[in-house]
């Protein structure tokens, strides 16, 4: 192991905590580079379940270093709070165990409230965001009016920038959103508490990254939502505002391409998506109530039900180009124990035509047919698997055809959601 990148390679929610944290064993820093409190990784060790939604899961590991790269967006208040769950539970002995870079922006509470007025405002033409100021709080980034991790913990510079920004932000709340306006001494009070308890954390992910992959340490990317709502690369606009593929580790935490050995795709066995959006494979009959049911399918950020459907090759052929996946990671095989016939989506059908190529138009996506290869179940309790070897043939099966309509192998399978049931394959 080397210096690795893990994505989801659908629209989230792959299973990405549980394959971060195996993966984590190996590694000495773990990065988030993108996203924000929009993530929810489950992780369950022992008997007990942890959802972090900003801080790396590696946190659960002594020793290993956690740091929340620039192109993060962080809420504080969800940072402490998950700081003061792990410390309570015996965690982060060591604050130097975590890190946030300086340029991280901040997530202010007029983002929360934009978000939400805008989704409601929308009505059919809603995102379905998790509601968490992500996609506003990225505006300001990228028009040059963002507060950083680094203007937080600097009290005047934070009043200054809060003073010139929440006139105009107010103004946009109030009389198009028709939401309520926000007090600036309020937002000073609440943000100037957090910048004393968060300044301890604060440093240059860049510079130590790549002081640590310079002394050879092992440094683990860890990837939050999915390739296929990369804000470039998905199916725009039902995306998130990040860069969601394997290219955004990089400019997320200043390292260069160059340092990235491997990268690796979580794929569930089928398919999942919250929010809005096309979903070719998408399963609206019982079959899809019961993935949903069998597969715990409830978003952790959330709450929502998930939308479920058959595993599609021609969306995941796409991120294993945009990744440039070199492994795949299959999760939550077990989910599919029970039924005697699976499908996989080899390609689309559009108006006559056979797609093997996903369409970047939506309006020719919403359209598309999935055409399905057939396999038979395998029926049986994958619960005691240790090896590729030992798994049912037909459950061998399926994996070897994901890898032949991916083109991409399979390095990891996950058959519950325990640390145990795991095959590596590599
Ligand atoms: P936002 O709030 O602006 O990012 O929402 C925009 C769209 O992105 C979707 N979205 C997600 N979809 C699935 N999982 C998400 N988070 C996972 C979780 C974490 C993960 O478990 O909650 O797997 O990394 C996530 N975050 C955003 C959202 O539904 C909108 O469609
Ligand atoms: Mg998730």
């Amino acid at each position: 192991m080397a210096n690795v990148v893990i994505v989801g390679a659908q629209w989230g929610d792959e299973g990405k905590g549980k394959v971060v944290d195996i993966y984590t064993e190996h590694a000495d820093d773990v990065v988030r580079f993108q996203g924000g409190n929009n993530a929810g990784h489950t992780l369950v060790v022992g008997d007990e379940t942890t959802i972090l939604h900003l801080i790396p899961s590696g946190i659960l590991h002594e020793g290993k270093r956690c740091i929340i790269g620039n192109g993060v967006v962080l809420d504080p208040k969800v940072f402490l709070e998950e700081i003061d769950k792990l410390k309570k539970r015996g965690y982060m002995k060591d604050d130097r165990q975590l890190v946030i870079d300086g340029n991280a922006h901040i997530i202010m509470p007029y983002h929360k409230a934009i978000d939400i007025a805008r989704e409601q405002k929308s009505g059919a033409r809603k995102i379905g965001t998790t509601g968490r100021g992500i996609g506003p709080t990225y505006e300001d980034k990228v028009a040059r009016r963002g507060i950083r991790v680094m203007d937080l913990i600097r009290p005047d510079t934070f009043a200054r920038k809060v003073r010139e920004m929440l006139p105009e932000k107010n103004f946009y709340l109030e009389q198009y959103l028709g939401g309520k306006p926000l007090s600036e001494d309020a937002i000073l009070d609440e943000y100037n508490g957090y910048a004393r308890q968060l300044e301890k954390y604060v440093d240059r992910a860049s510079l130590l990254l790549n002081r640590s992959i310079a002394a050879g340490r092992n440094v683990l990317f860890e990837g939050a939502q999915g390739t296929l709502l990369d804000i470039d690369h998905g199916t725009y606009p039902y995306v998130t505002s990040s860069s969601t593929v394997a290219g955004g580790a990089c400019t997320g935490s200043g390292v260069g391409p160059t340092t990235i050995d491997e990268v690796i795709g979580i794929v569930k066995a089928y398919v999942t998506r919250v929010g809005e959006g096309p979903f070719p494979t998408e399963l609206n009959d019982e079959m899809g109530e019961q993935l949903r049911r069998e597969g715990s399918e409830f978003g952790s950020t959330t709450g929502r039900p998930r939308r479920t459907g058959w595993f599609d090759a021609v969306a995941l052929r796409e991120a294993v180009r945009i990744s440039g996946m070199t492994g795949l990671a299959i999760t939550k095989m077990d989910v599919l124990n029970n039924l005697d016939n699976i499908h996989i989506c080899t390609a689309y059908a559009y108006q006559g035509q056979l797609l093997e190529d996903f369409p970047h138009d939506l309006d020719i996506l919403k359209e598309c047919k999935p055409v399905y290869e057939q396999m038979d179940g395998w029926q049986a309790d994958l619960g005691t698997a240790t090896s590729f070897e030992t798994l049912p043939a037909k459950a061998q099966d399926y994996l070897r055809k994901i890898e032949e309509v991916c083109g991409c192998p399979i390095v990891l399978v996950s058959i519950g959601p325990r640390r145990d049931q795991t095959i590596q394959l590599k």
